[in-house]
């Protein structure tokens, strides 16, 4: 793939972006009440998704063995680049009130017009004070027109964040607009308790908002204006006139109606994997901005930052996504020889350098194949590579296979790492 569809920034360096609402956990920390603690993880699990709004560029792959390391006073993270061939991504995160750990390895799938990405891996967040441990899913994610067109990103299914110690859950679906354009980046869903009763509706757009209210509440909004819900959308299929949501897999759809908390309001879809839906028209579906966005007896738990004046002139960045490449000098004399501020071709992406980018980009990709078939030639075991920071294990929380952090990071003792820049 050419440069020109990259944005200057490796793909560590956007997964950091989870990070942005960081200040949630803590508000989470600092809550005396289970409820209220899941009320801001679950806005803090949105919140990171929201810097994908209008960000179509493609951050670069990472080679592996790449660090990306960030420091704020809200918490640090460490994110390393621990598998090429499936890419996965390791991350840790810490701070007096929490750490926040997981892995990703985007599937990718290309259904002709538009490319459809599943995130898949598990976060954990962990609240020492509270001895109690919180793990959720990514959703998926779809970027639409990538041959003709204005590109756009959508992100839908089903989100489930779980307090391991208390057996509250949140169930977050984020809705697919090829059913309704009103329906454009809403999410919506219920904290249930381990009783699955419902507690408390929690609703929002994942680029904008994110609110929570009473179920009561949001029954009597629901009978009072009745008429709103009625499926006049001009845009929506004549033959899928149902609000059951696209993507959502048959499995997830059928524990949801076991649980009983189905965030929609008919009848379930059969809809096996052919594809993300394509909207109509092939453009951004317009969306009711306002369309039950203010449900009585709402508090605001999240509301993104508005992006800088120069935004589109950058990539489309958020104000934390431009600070990314920032290297003061004290922090190149500690800095991490692997770390992504380093890697030549995002530099040279940065500075405007788009034809010095791709020639970097090349000798980066045929050094790390170089590295490669030397470590798959020689037969001691000592020699193959390992990650350095992160290490496979279980995870305790979800018993699965999950990447954990080893420590030392932050001793920053850089030495005995390889040359992969
Ligand atoms: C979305 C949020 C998930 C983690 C995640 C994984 C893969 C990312 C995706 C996010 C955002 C969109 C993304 C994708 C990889 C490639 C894709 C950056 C961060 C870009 C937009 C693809 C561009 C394709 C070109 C053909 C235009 O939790």
């Amino acid at each position: 793939m050419p440069v020109g569809f990259n944005e200057p920034l490796s793909f560590l360096q956007r997964m950091t972006e989870y990070m942005e609402y960081a200040h949630l956990l803590r508000l989470a920390s600092e809550q005396d009440d289970p409820i209220a603690r899941m009320q801001y993880v679950a806005a803090f699990a949105v919140s990171a998704l929201g810097s994908n709004w209008e960000r179509p560029g493609k951050p670069f792959n990472p080679l592996l063995g790449e660090t990306f390391e960030l420091e704020r006073p809200e918490f640090r993270i460490i994110c390393e680049q621990v598998s090429h061939h499936p890419p996965v991504s390791a991350f840790h995160a810490d701070s007096e009130n929490f750490v926040f750990h997981g892995s990703i390895h985007p599937k990718l799938k290309f259904w002709g017009k538009s490319v459809e990405i599943q995130p898949k891996g598990t976060v954990t967040v962990e609240l020492p004070k509270w001895k109690e441990a919180y793990t959720w899913n990514n959703v998926s994610c779809c970027v639409h027109n990538i041959i003709v067109g204005k590109l756009w990103i959508e992100q839908y299914g089903t989100m489930e964040v779980v307090n391991h110690s208390t057996g509250h859950r949140a169930i977050l679906e984020f809705k697919s607009a090829s059913w309704f354009s009103k329906d454009l980046h809403r999410v919506e869903g219920f904290i249930v308790d381990k009783d699955k009763k419902k507690i408390k509706f929690m609703y929002g757009k994942w680029t904008e908002i994110f609110r929570v209210t009473d179920p009561q509440s949001y029954e009597d909004y629901l009978k009072e204006n009745a008429h709103k819900f009625r499926s006049d959308d001009k845009k929506s299929k004549s033959d899928k006139s149902d609000n059951s949501p696209a993507h959502t897999p048959r499995r997830v759809l059928a524990k949801l109606n076991s649980l009983k908390v189905s965030p929609f309001r008919a009848s379930v879809s059969t809809d096996t994997d052919d594809g993300p839906e394509e909207p109509p028209e092939g453009d951004i579906p317009a969306s009711d901005s306002t369309f039950s966005i203010d449900i009585p007896n709402s508090v605001t738990l999240w509301e993104a930052d508005q992006r800088p004046e120069n935004s589109t002139d950058y990539y489309n960045f958020t104000r934390f996504a431009m600070a990314l490449n920032e290297m003061d000098d004290d922090m190149r004399a500690k800095l991490c020889p692997t770390d992504s501020r380093l890697r030549p071709d995002i530099r040279k992406l940065e500075e405007g350098d788009v034809d010095g980018a791709a020639t970097e980009k090349t000798r980066l990709e045929e050094k790390q194949r170089g590295r490669k078939a030397r470590k798959d030639k020689s037969s001691k075991k000592e020699e193959k590579w390992k990650p350095r920071w992160f290490a496979l294990g279980t995870n305790p929380h979800t018993n699965q296979e999950d990447w954990l952090y080893q420590g030392g990071y932050w001793d920053r003792n850089f030495s005995q790492l390889e040359d992969i820049f």
